[in-house]
């Protein structure tokens, strides 16, 4: 290890100090331009590899800087030039029906993703523990039922979707929503807070599926992150 002499530390703590206030003055210039609210990809938890082979990591290297990066980019352009002003997403959403086609659409892509890199992780899948396990369970019959559900749900999307496990008021329920609509959504017949989500766009799993939506929902369930959903069942 190189071993940092004076001089080099005091010249390194400088700069960072620097760097801090130059942070902080362009924070808050953003700040004063930025509009009511904005939506944020995040930073993927894992690389583009870590799902393989379920996931293969050029869809994923799309489907994140592609895919995400735009509808991120395309809800806060209307957000800006339609002058959307809401405290939250939970807010934007619960108003779907009174936004236009590109916000509403662009916004849910946004949420979608950054929720659906979430449910995933390398080394995930297995059996859920505890009362992930326990919850599952009590609503569906057993963990078999709960997949066969879901997995059925997000199959049978006609078209372009999401299926999605929801607390519907304490109720943990299936179903699914087209295009970038999610359960948040005034317009959605399903509704509840999103437990897991799986994304049925062809453009998730098209390079190497195909048109075998089923094999890969199926191998999806081997990078689903329980962690996750019990810190949301919570
Ligand atoms: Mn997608």
């Amino acid at each position: 290890m190189k071993k940092i002499n004076r001089r080099e530390f005091v010249v390194g703590s400088l700069k960072a100090t620097a760097a801090t206030a130059l942070g902080t003055a362009l924070m808050e210039n953003a700040e004063a331009r930025t509009p009511a609210m904005e939506f944020s990809q995040i930073k993927l938890p894992y690389s583009y590899q870590a799902l393989e082979p379920h996931i293969d990591a050029m869809t994923m290297e799309i489907h994140y800087t592609k895919h995400h990066a735009a509808y991120i980019k395309n809800v806060n352009e209307s957000i800006a030039a339609e002058k959307i002003s809401f405290s939250s997403d939970k807010e934007f959403f619960m108003n779907a029906s009174k936004l236009s086609a590109k916000a509403r659409n662009n916004g849910g892509g946004a949420w979608n993703h950054n929720f659906f890199w979430q449910c995933m992780k390398a080394g995930g899948g297995g059996a859920p523990a505890g009362k992930v396990a326990d919850a599952l369970n009590a609503a569906f019959g057993s963990m078999d039922k709960f997949k066969e559900s879901f997995g059925q749900a997000a199959a049978t999307r006609f078209g372009s979707g999401w299926a999605w496990l929801v607390n519907d008021g304490g109720k943990l329920k299936i179903g699914s929503t087209p295009n970038q609509d999610n359960p948040l959504m005034d317009v959605s017949d399903l509704k509840g807070t999103p437990i897991l989500a799986i994304d049925v766009w062809e453009h998730a799993y098209y390079l190497k599926y195909q048109n075998r939506r089923a094999e890969y929902i199926t191998n999806w369930w081997n990078v689903v992150n329980w962690e996750e959903v019990a810190k949301r069942l919570a």
